[in-house]
């Protein structure tokens, strides 16, 4: 840092005053480099799963699970690995497991949509829209019915808000005054269809919610420091016995649906959008910001690039070396508390 630039602070501080500027960047670009590494080796077939990459939206998952102690609980969808990663789940096992290895973190029978670490409590993630919220709901029933002050994070797509369990969801929460926190991802589409195609202009999820009782708001997904800023806020109210709380954002996926490649020839959404959106890239605008308030120097971020890189590596090393799971244990797991032998 030259000593003629003065430091100056971008405001973002934990409860314990500690400047998260770095980490928050890290962990944005740490997921973004790992996803498109993903992206990269997927066309070699070795990943056999099905792979969604949140590859634009990574500042939702690192700016809310940063507010969050290790004994909270995060769950997820399809679209689930920055959820995963941000939460501290393991990235050797996580890629394991999309490589469909036994030393996955769901022992390679799973894949990319069913990703799980209970050391961090991440509890998971389900492929079937919206079936995991209502088991969110539990998760923080439990804790309620403990009297513990851990907190549930369930992400949802905004597509998953036009099922029925949300709903049923948020009116039991809100009986209940559960530590809960929804975080909605609206990236404008459900697979290829526009949510404007799905949903009513007047939908307004937080109205919705407040409907119910729950205070909501809405955010810029693409903004971390915004991010970080109302989860603070929605984490505190649920720890502290005030009950759920409701957030969405906006932000956009940059990559086709499902799959590493893009998609924006096929018709359902144009190049000139995902432009736009691109210009506005939640890890690009944060690096700006840093290095013009003197925060971060270009060089740093290239070494935070090389040691993610090298992490990536190792791990994809580690994946593609571990066994496949055996035949014969290919349906144990399957439930808690006995293996049933279904072949
Ligand atoms: C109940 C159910 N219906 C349909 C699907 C097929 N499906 C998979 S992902 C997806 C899109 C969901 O959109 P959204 O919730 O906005 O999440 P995004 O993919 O945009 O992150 C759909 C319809 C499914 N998995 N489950
Ligand atoms: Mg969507």
């Amino acid at each position: 840092m030259p000593s003629s630039k003065k430091k100056q602070k971008l405001q973002i501080f934990d409860d314990a005053g500690k400047n998260l500027s770095h980490l928050l960047l890290y962990n944005m670009l740490r997921i973004r480099l790992i996803e498109e590494g993903i992206a990269d080796l997927y066309p070699n077939q070795e990943m056999r799963c099905p792979v969604h990459l949140c590859i634009g939206q990574e500042a939702i998952p690192v700016g809310v699970c940063s507010s969050l102690e290790s004994e909270d609980i995060v769950m997820g969808n399809h679209r689930s690995h920055g959820h995963y990663l941000a939460k501290g789940g393991d990235l050797k096992a996580m890629l394991a497991e999309i490589y469909g290895k036994s030393t996955g973190c769901s022992k390679g029978v799973g894949g990319s949509m069913h990703l799980i670490d209970l050391s961090v409590n991440f509890l998971g993630t389900t492929p079937i829209v919206a079936s995991i919220i209502p088991v969110a709901v539990g998760t923080a029933f439990a804790s309620w019915m403990k009297n513990e002050n851990r907190v549930t994070v369930i992400f949802l797509g905004r597509g998953a808000t036009e099922e029925g369990v949300f709903a049923e969801s948020l009116n039991f929460s809100a009986l209940k005054k559960l530590p809960i926190v929804f975080v909605s991802e609206d990236n404008f589409y459900s697979v290829y269809s526009p949510l404007s195609e799905r949903q009513p202009p007047e939908r307004d999820n937080v109205a919705i919610a407040k409907a119910y009782g729950i205070p909501g708001v809405l955010g810029d997904g693409n903004n971390i420091q915004e991010v970080y800023e109302l989860s603070r806020t929605a984490i505190d109210h649920a720890r502290v016995h005030k009950g759920p709380y409701f957030m969405e954002f906006k932000t956009y996926r940059w990559r086709e649906h499902c799959g590493p490649y893009f998609d924006n020839d096929i018709g359902y959404r144009d190049e000139k959008e995902y432009l736009q959106w691109k210009e506005r890239c939640p890890i690009g605008t944060f690096e700006k910001k840093l290095i013009e308030s003197n925060i971060i120097e270009k060089q740093e971020i290239n070494q935070m690039r090389q040691a993610i890189l090298q992490e990536f590596e190792e791990a994809v090393e580690f994946a593609k070396t571990s066994p496949f799971p055996s035949p014969e244990n290919i349906s144990k797991n399957l439930y808690k508390e006995k293996d049933f032998n279904l072949v």
